[in-house]
């Protein structure tokens, strides 16, 4: 069995640190190995342990059918291995999930990455700028536990980055850190190093087409990611990145380049006035009555607001709609956890 210490020293470059729940958990149980989930594909994981990188077996239960997907393990995610086989014993505790409702009708969560210290939400400053899409996102990454930076790109490409970024003014007064780039300008990208020292993992989500790719390759020096042309109609790209996989950086990092996502659904599990929208809460609190529904009742403060000038429509329509959506998913969300309870542990899966 490798000693403890080596495992630090051997994982340091992974992003391992000793305050991660992981390095807690190691601590009281060192049996077997750990490693990092660098790549997750269909057919199964590829991990690193800092000497190198290898596919591994995942523990049977994870394929059963009704398995909650956010026990298994996700790319960034650290996993015990078994001493001598290249198998999966256990998924170890996380600092952070970034996670979306998956796509599709079945309100499920689609977990994305683990033990992240920084979301990078990558948006281009063409017609991928999306200013609901941004408020999306960033509830998304308030209720994983990581800290939001939002990443504009082309800048070389865009005829008034001022403007664009005037209108993230309310976001960057909300504490997220905004920072304007061209990812092809590896100077440029220097303004993201207070993320990106030893020690710290980031992830990189955004539309496809937005750049992240693009930024993944200038960050590393060297074609590591596949990137691809966006239509001129509308900005977007093509799905070039298929796989999320995890890399080094020279500045000491580690960071996940994901595919696009299209669909951004809420979990359920999400507080969309925290942070966010907080503005909107406290203000809602001084409304005359406690139950006030901000519709046509006296003494509204939200409404006051809206008729100002100084509560945007459109921030606040979105608001509402967030609200409802993420109750919507916590209702599905419950009775699905209640029905696993009750039906005790999946069957298998049917082949094909
Ligand atoms: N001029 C310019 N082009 C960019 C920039 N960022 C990305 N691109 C281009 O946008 C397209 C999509 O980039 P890609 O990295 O594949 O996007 P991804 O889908 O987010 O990974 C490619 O043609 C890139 O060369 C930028 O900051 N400036
Ligand atoms: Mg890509
Ligand atoms: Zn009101």
């Amino acid at each position: 069995m490798t000693p403890r210490t080596d495992i630090a020293t051997q994982l340091a470059p992974l992003g391992w640190r000793a305050d991660l729940p992981a390095a807690r958990a190691w601590a009281e149980k060192s049996e077997g190995r750990v490693a990092r989930v660098s790549e997750q594909h269909r057919s199964g994981y590829r991990v690193c342990d800092g000497d190198s990188e290898f596919p591994v077996q995942a523990p049977a239960p994870w394929t059963r059918k009704g398995f909650p997907p956010e026990q298994r393990a996700v790319v960034g995610d650290f996993v015990r291995l078994h001493a001598h086989e290249d198998q999966i014993l256990e998924l170890m505790p996380r600092s952070s999930l970034f996670q979306r409702g998956a796509a599709g009708e079945h309100l499920k969560v689609q977990p994305i990455a683990a033990n992240i210290d920084t979301v990078l939400v990558v948006t281009g400053l063409d017609r991928d700028f999306n200013l609901r899409r941004l408020e999306r996102y960033l509830v998304l990454v308030n209720a994983s536990g990581a800290a939001p930076v939002l990443v504009l790109t082309k800048t070389d490409r865009c005829e008034d980055v001022a403007t664009l970024r005037e209108q993230l003014a309310g976001i960057e007064g909300g504490g997220v850190p905004v920072v304007a780039v061209n990812a092809k300008d590896a100077v440029s990208l220097a303004a993201l190093s207070p993320w990106l020292g030893p020690g710290r993992s980031v992830v990189l989500v955004g539309s496809s087409g937005a750049g992240k790719s693009t930024l993944t390759n200038t960050l590393t020096g060297r074609e590591k990611m596949k990137t691809g042309a966006v239509r001129e109609r509308d900005s977007r790209g093509r799905h070039t990145t298929t796989h999320r996989a995890l890399l080094t950086l020279p500045q000491g990092a580690c960071l996940i380049d994901t595919p696009g996502m299209r669909e951004l659904k809420l979990t359920g599990e999400e507080d969309v006035a925290d942070a966010v929208f907080d503005d909107i809460e406290a203000l809602a609190c001084t409304c005359r009555f406690r139950d006030c529904r901000h519709q046509q009742e006296p003494g509204c403060a939200v409404r006051a607001a809206l008729d100002s000038g100084d509560l945007d429509a459109g921030r606040y329509a979105n608001y509402r709609k967030l609200l409802s959506e993420r109750d919507q998913a916590a209702d599905v969300l419950a009775a699905r956890r209640k029905q696993a309870r009750s039906s005790g542990p999946g069957k298998p899966r049917r082949p094909g």
